[in-house]
């Protein structure tokens, strides 16, 4: 397994050589300065590049894109969708003119990760990303007082988040409206309540079934040419894996990712598993999932999540979570293996250390929410454990 990292391009406030230390080799980044939908040229493809691996002596490479992001009229299905298919054909030709074949994206309408609160505290210090279920609520029914709402939230969880707000003081209701639009990667306009309420409006009449369609057309347009240039695409499952803010989510569960695979039945059209989001919802077994659909796996986020009974979750250290990391690694490790014996030329299976709790003096460097540098050290540090092990034939 390549272990890899996020960064974020020349802002991201971890450096390149810091990233060097803690022995990743991948670099996980996207141009995320160039407005969705626009073509990636190649000569900035190629800067970025040689940025990364300009300097020899830290050993790093761009070796996956997270993300070449879909444009939101191509999942709403309105707009020059001519143009922006050609667009991203265009812009994976000019990454794979760079040698970078390896392409994370998602097809999550309008938000993209969520989350009620970035610094829960945890019990032994630091904090945690954290996902209340009652909070959502809250913020859902009476703050966006969103049509319908209440019908999307059992009885118990409804009346905890009406508690929950009559007590909250003006900033922890702004802190929960922050916390739910941090999860637009590399984006740097956020939502107010207004805006959002128009955003969800150009969603109206667009349920599962009609998502599905924008979805299949999209795969329709790109997989074909992504195969012809040995690109492997791998979707992102949605994160908390269920419907949010009345948005269909289509690519949730088991169910959900043989739909994917099964529109274009190709190795292009593979699957980032990101065993924490899969985690978050108790019907996913996201080890089930990862045997399952092991051949299409072309990128691996290691993470993990502890799930409440009333469907909130926070995210643990990387190995103490619901999900049993070192199973997961071995199947990752025997795909490796199998993929190997088949002379692919892809057996090699890049990860991240996905999110980090932010520990120490995460908290100093002010980083993305979610992304610090000692908290995903340390996961990156136990996940490389485990995979040598496995790989040893010790565990697993
Ligand atoms: C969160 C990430 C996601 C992911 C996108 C891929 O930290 O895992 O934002 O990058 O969904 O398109």
């Amino acid at each position: 397994m390549i272990e890899s990292w996020r960064w974020y391009g020349p802002y991201d406030k971890i450096a390149l050589a810091e990233i060097a230390q803690t022995g990743a080799s991948g670099i996980v980044t996207a141009l995320h300065e160039i407005p969705y939908g626009e073509v990636w040229p190649v000569e900035t493809i190629a800067d970025r590049q040689a940025e990364i691996a300009g300097n020899t002596a830290l050993g790093l490479h761009w070796n996956v894109v997270e993300s070449l992001p879909v444009h939101e009229d191509i999942k709403r299905g309105v707009g020059d969708l001519e143009r922006l298919f050609a667009n991203y054909r265009q812009s994976m030709a000019n990454l794979a003119a760079c040698g970078i074949k390896t392409i994370c994206y998602n097809f999550m309408p309008l938000l993209d990760w969520t989350r009620t609160q970035l610094d829960a505290p945890l019990p032994r210090g630091g904090t945690a990303l954290r996902f209340s279920a009652p909070h959502m609520a809250a913020f859902e029914i009476h703050m966006l007082q969103r049509p319908g709402a209440e019908n999307d939230y059992p009885p118990e969880v409804r009346d905890v988040a009406r508690e929950w707000l009559e007590s909250a003081s003006d900033g922890m209701r702004r802190n929960l409206l922050t916390s739910i639009m941090a999860g637009l990667p590399g984006a740097y306009s956020r939502y107010e309540i207004d805006g959002l309420l128009i955003a969800l409006e150009g969603y109206r009449g667009i349920g599962r079934d009609e998502l599905r369609v924008n979805y299949a057309r999209f795969l329709a347009e790109i997989i074909p040419a992504a195969e012809e240039l040995g690109m492997r695409l791998c979707v992102h499952p949605d994160d908390p894996p269920r419907d949010i803010l009345g948005l269909p989510r289509i690519v949730s569960n088991a169910d959900d990712i043989a739909w994917v695979l099964a529109q274009q039945e190709s190795p292009a059209n593979g699957l980032t598993l990101c065993a924490g989001s899969l985690g978050a919802n108790p019907i996913n077994d996201v080890l089930a999932i990862a045997e399952r659909f092991a051949d299409r796996i072309h990128f691996a986020h290691l993470r993990n999540v502890k799930k409440d009974p009333d469907g909130s979750f926070e995210e643990a250290a990387h190995l103490d979570g619901d999900t049993d990391m070192v199973t997961l690694i071995s199947v990752l490790v025997k795909e490796e293996k199998r993929r190997r014996e088949e002379g692919r030329e892809d057996a090699v299976i890049p990860f991240r250390p996905d999110h980090g709790q932010e520990l120490l003096n995460d908290a100093d460097r002010d980083t993305h929410p979610g992304y610090p540098l000692i908290g995903r050290m340390r996961g990156l540090c136990e996940l490389r454990g485990v995979v040598r092990a496995v790989e040893h034939g010790l565990v697993g």
